[in-house]
């Protein structure tokens, strides 16, 4: 019996990105554990990746390359050799790209993280083809242009700087779910002082935990900045200093005139609040020393979400909470990274040869499936090559994005580990390997480590990276470019640069970046004066933008449909990943809605049924819980369900809408109102 432990990252769409140890027993991986000298992450790994082994050895894993043989979305598959299936797919790309290669859409997102697996072969194979390129804006562009705007970079605290604050305010986020490590030091601060704040529609798990919740209504954070500067300007608690030496002044008076309009009793009316809640919040943050926000990405999936989170980041700069370590605020630490990298290096757009396709928005996905070619759209879209994504569960307005990948005239090639609900409606499903399986490296977007993946066991079945599997369709297509023949180890020595070196990544892991303890004691924002910016070019100063769909906005709509709908994760899935690891399906046991006791009182329903929730765009099919979780007039169905794993073929997207934030071309999941009745019982008997 030969035991070995391999050095791995997780690959997982996560703040985290834990340093993994994998032991491997004759070949086989037996145990998927955390690294516990890695310092943010400490070894300890969540549920859902403590099974990553389970989900690697899935009975249903996809083990060898499938083609359609029945009607689009019958399920029939008939297994085919990789040489006629990599012939087939390129002779049919070829024949496409010789009209018009933006005709072909690479759809993808971060189903693995990793770098080279992520954009490595593949971008250059798309680069070279001259296919539309993707706008990747589905998780986090709302908040990450924000942020760009106003610090000119993804950049923020150290996540471990949180063990010496005295006053967290965790604003949209269930870290306890998702972004777990954080939350290990922000329990540390608590054991010894600090006071924790939750705002938040729905009181999480994270909620409990946190000396106080404040359940603002969905979309309204902007509002509540707004308000919390009126109160820091009232009592005169800003840091002068800071603020003339590396805040935006000109930009300031601005705002603070704005924020001005803003006392707590209009906030309070806004945000379905209390004025106390704001004048005590606004204290706090004020008062205690240090202070620190980790805003993260529940907030900005509504219209107002860039504008919020740029509101939401100017509040350290006034109060001059950058100063002192655990003071500041975190939302990504991925702009560290970017001045570490060679992207260019890697997805070699000089292969575009000064050509310049166009950009299709991946939120928009149902919409331009369903568009025909037009002058200001460009050719239809005739092909879609689909890896690291499951666009028909997690893409917003489900019914027009599975509409379009119905179309007969589609040519689909899906790159995946299991029969996803976007596999279901392939051409080609071609098998991919799974993290276990590959080399990669990895940033992160919540703490400050580069980490390398060994592959610890052989690929399972017929299996191919997505490197190889764009390497090989090179070859298919003819492209002689020597690029197209780089090893593995090859692309991950091209990713980063100077520090950040290789082969010492390789041998311990990890390596730390070069990121000062205290980013910005004394300013040096990488803006272009090193401030922080409020009126940023393009955008003014920020202000609160009111939901898509909400009473005030839309009082029509909000008649019809009364109850605002968030879909936030579910805490064993990650998005729509493990919803098939039945061991983590059943923790969660069915698709449900969130309900609070008065809203289903007026609806006469009880906690356990079967519901319908619906609006004008869909109708989704789950069980409603009476919980204290949902706040009056909002509803919470957790996501992302696989549609056919879900009642009658729906999950939550059912319901969303594909119109954009204010800032960064982002979904707005979270803007979305809905109404909820008792499921008629002749169609759940239909559905059974
Ligand atoms: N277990 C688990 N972990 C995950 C994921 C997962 O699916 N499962 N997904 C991963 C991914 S892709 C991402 S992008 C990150 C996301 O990381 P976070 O942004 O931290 O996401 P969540 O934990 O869902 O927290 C979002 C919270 O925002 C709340 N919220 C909704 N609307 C609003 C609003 O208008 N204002 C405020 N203040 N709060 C609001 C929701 O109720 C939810 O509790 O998590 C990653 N980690
Ligand atoms: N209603 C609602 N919708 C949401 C959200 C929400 O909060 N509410 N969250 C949104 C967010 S934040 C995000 S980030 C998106 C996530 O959307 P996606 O990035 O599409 O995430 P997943 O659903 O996890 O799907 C990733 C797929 O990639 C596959 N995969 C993993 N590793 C590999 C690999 O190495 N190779 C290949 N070829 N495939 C691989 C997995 O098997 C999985 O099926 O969903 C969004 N959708
Ligand atoms: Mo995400």
């Amino acid at each position: 019996m030969t035991t070995t432990i391999t050095r791995g990252a997780c690959p997982h769409d996560c703040p985290d990105t834990c340093a993994l140890r994998v032991t491997v027993v004759d070949g086989r991986a037996v145990k998927v554990q955390g690294d516990p000298e890695h310092p943010p992450t400490h070894g300890a790994l969540c549920t859902k990746v403590s099974r990553y082994a389970e989900r690697t050895y899935h009975p249903e894993r996809v083990l060898h390359p499938l083609r359609r043989v029945g009607p689009k979305g019958s399920g029939r598959f008939e297994r085919v050799r990789w040489d006629d299936a990599l012939a087939d797919i390129a002779s049919r790309l070829q024949a496409i790209a010789a009209r018009d290669p933006q005709a072909i859409l690479p759809y993808s997102y971060a189903g693995t993280m990793g770098l080279i697996q992520g954009e490595g072969m593949a971008a250059r194979f798309f680069h070279k083809l001259g296919a539309s390129f993707l706008d990747r804006t589905i998780c986090s562009n709302a908040g990450g242009e924000a942020l760009l705007a106003t610090y000119g970079g993804k950049v923020g605290m150290h996540v471990e700087a949180f063990v010496d604050s005295r006053l967290i305010v965790v604003w949209g986020s269930n870290s306890i779910a998702s972004n777990l490590h954080f939350w290990t030091f922000a329990q540390a601060a608590k054991r010894v002082g600090a006071k924790l704040v939750c705002i938040d529609p729905r009181k999480t798990e994270t909620a409990d935990k946190c000396h106080q919740h404040i359940a603002l209504r969905p979309g309204t954070d902007g509002a509540l900045a707004l308000g919390l500067m009126h109160e820091l300007v009232v009592h005169d608690w800003l840091d002068h200093d800071y603020l003339e030496r590396h805040v935006d002044v000109a930009g300031w008076a601005a705002l603070r005139e704005r924020a001005s309009q803003w006392p707590p009793e209009r906030v309070a009316e806004t945000c379905g609040i209390t004025a106390d809640e704001v004048r005590g919040l606004a204290r706090d943050y004020a008062t205690t020393r240090p202070a620190a926000i980790r805003l993260n990405y529940g907030m900005q999936r509504v219209r107002g979400g860039g504008n919020a989170v740029r509101l939401a980041a100017i509040l350290p700069c006034l109060t001059g909470a950058w100063r002192q370590r655990g003071g500041g605020l975190l939302l990504s630490s991925g702009g560290w990274f970017k001045r570490h990298m060679d992207s260019a290096a890697l997805a070699r757009p000089d292969l575009l040869a000064g050509r310049r396709p166009r950009t299709v928005n991946m939120v928009t996905i149902g919409d331009d499936l369903l568009r025909d070619a037009s002058p200001a759209f460009g050719p239809k879209i005739e092909a879609l090559v689909v890896y690291n994504s499951n666009p028909v569960a997690v893409a917003p307005e489900s019914p027009k994005v599975a509409q379009g990948f119905a179309r007969d005239d589609l040519f689909t090639v899906v790159l995946e580990h299991f029969m996803t609900d976007t596999a279901d409606v392939a051409d080609y499903v071609l098998p991919a390997t799974t993290q276990l399986e590959h080399l990669d490296v990895h940033a992160s977007y919540g703490h400050t480590y580069a980490l390398c993946n060994e592959p610890a066991i052989a690929p399972l079945g017929e299996a191919r990276s997505n490197t190889q599997i764009f390497r090989d369709l090179a070859r298919c297509m003819g492209y002689d470019e020597p690029c197209f023949g780089d090893s593995d180890e090859q692309l991950a020595r091209t990713v980063y640069h100077g520090e950040v070196r290789f082969d010492e990544m390789r041998a311990r892991g990890w390596v730390q970046l070069p990121v000062p303890d205290l980013p910005f004691a004394e300013g040096g924002f990488p803006t272009a004066d090193g401030r922080c910016v409020i009126d940023a070019p393009g955008l003014g100063v920020p202000d609160y933008v009111p939901n898509y769909e909400s009473p005030s906005s839309a009082p029509e709509l909000a008649r019809r449909y009364p109850l605002a709908m968030i879909s936030p994760p579910a805490r064993n899935f990650l998005n729509s990943s493990f919803v098939n690891v039945k061991s983590l399906r059943d923790i969660e046991g069915e698709p449900l809605v969130e309900i609070h006791a008065d809203d289903a009182a007026a609806r006469g329903l009880v906690s356990g049924e079967m519901v319908e929730v619906y609006n004008d765009r869909g109708r989704y099919r789950c069980k409603a819980v009476v919980s204290a979780r949902a706040r009056p007039g909002v509803v919470n169905g957790l996501g992302v369900w696989w549609r056919k794993l879900g009642v009658a073929g729906t999950n939550v997207n059912e319901l969303t809408h594909q119109r954009l934030t204010d800032i960064g071309r982002a979904p707005a999941f979270y803007d979305c109102l809905v109404e909820v009745r008792a499921a008629a019982a002749d169609a759940e008997a239909a559905a059974a």
